[in-house]
């Protein structure tokens, strides 16, 4: 593909906590596996990551760690850009532009919302009820064509679609209106306590519901093995059968099959020889990025070179858009 017609791809994830295999699945994978054929800029949302009360140095620490990830699992910084979210300060400028051109009863609907307002009740700023638009501020700075995210960012890329359409409606043509792309297989991965609840990296109450990707690998074939099932013992993927259709759908993710054909694959084993060869195909593929991760972490100097080259190239790119924003909506630009 000729550099000119290259699409841009973008996505972000929160330092909100230990990256899980649903954030893997669901994003990461995707992203490693569409690295190549595309302009690809992945973000670390640190500012959404406030939107719930956090210890700064613990954020800190984890949105590092979670930029030591991203090269670990393949990204690659010469070729793709890879930044921190609040080194480009043209993402706040333009959420507030787009915060006046979107609507309360919009945001209302929003199910993360709803959920974390629960989950928070003690701390329902404004910024989690406006996360949204921050979101299609990060997306629509870049031009973005595709956007790789897991099922339950759905909702907010609908929303980032209404506002880019609402603004070139009065304006012209000034945001590229983007696409979601959400895995066939992997797009939710649930709870290994929990199978009808997603896997979730920061809200958790049970250790074992979740597989973080830098677990000891003994851990995770031990969180595997004890994982919620049911009292039969067949291998079907079902909706009345949660636990098995998610180690199904894991498993089907990790080795690029699909459900079914990997059913068809554990027709007539018992759950216990079934999970030990969920928990290895899981191992084989997390092991060499725990590997690669422990490497990079010792290189102090490499890692904070990609975060300030990452910065750079976003910025030149974001305050491109942003200045014709600034430009439609009456701002003076010198
Ligand atoms: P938090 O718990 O802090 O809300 P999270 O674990 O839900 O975080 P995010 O940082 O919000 O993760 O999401 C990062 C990416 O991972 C998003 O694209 C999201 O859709 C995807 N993702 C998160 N959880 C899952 C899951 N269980 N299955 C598949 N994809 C997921
Ligand atoms: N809200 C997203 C993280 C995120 C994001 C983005 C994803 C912030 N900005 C832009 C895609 C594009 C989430 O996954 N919870």
């Amino acid at each position: 593909m000729s550099e000119e017609s290259r699409k841009v791809i973008y996505s972000a994830m929160q330092p909100s906590g230990h990256p899980s295999l649903g954030n893997y699945l669901g994003a990461l994978k995707n992203w490693k596996d569409l690295k190549n054929d595309f302009d690809c800029i992945f973000s670390i949302a640190n500012m959404h990551a406030i939107t719930v009360r956090q210890d700064s140095a613990n954020l800190r620490k984890k949105t590092r760690d979670l930029i030591t990830l991203f090269i670990a699992i393949g990204l690659d910084p010469e070729k793709n850009i890879i930044y921190y979210q609040s080194d480009v300060s043209a993402h706040a400028e333009l959420s507030w532009i787009l915060n006046c051109f979107t609507y309360m009863g919009e945001l209302n609907r929003m199910t993360q919302f709803k959920e974390k307002s629960l989950k928070h009740n003690e701390n329902i700023n404004s910024g989690l009820f406006t996360y949204p638009v921050l979101m299609a501020a990060d997306i629509l700075l870049y031009q973005t064509d595709v956007v790789p995210v897991g099922e339950d960012q759905r909702q907010h890329l609908e929303i980032c679609r209404d506002i880019a359409e609402r603004f070139n409606n009065i304006y012209g043509e000034v945001f590229k209106i983007p696409e979601g792309y959400i895995p066939k297989v992997g797009a939710k991965i649930m709870g290994l306590q929990n199978p009808t609840k997603k896997m979730s990296k920061s809200e958790s109450d049970n250790d074992n519901n979740v597989i973080y990707l830098l677990d000891d690998l003994n851990l995770i074939r031990n969180k595997i093995k004890r994982s919620v099932t049911d009292s039969e013992n067949e291998i079907r993927f079902s909706e009345d059968k949660p636990g098995i259709s998610n180690l199904l759908n894991i498993y089907g993710a990790v080795t690029g099959k699909t459900p079914q054909d990997a059913e068809r694959e554990f027709s007539g084993y018992g759950y216990g020889k079934f999970k030990e060869a969920v928990a290895e195909a899981v191992i084989n593929e997390i092991k060499p990025i725990q590997e690669k991760y422990k490497e990079l972490s010792a290189d102090k100097s490499y890692i904070d070179s990609v975060i300030k080259n990452g910065a750079e190239k976003a910025s030149y790119i974001a305050n491109k858009t942003l200045k014709k924003v600034k430009k439609k909506v009456g701002f003076p630009i010198f």
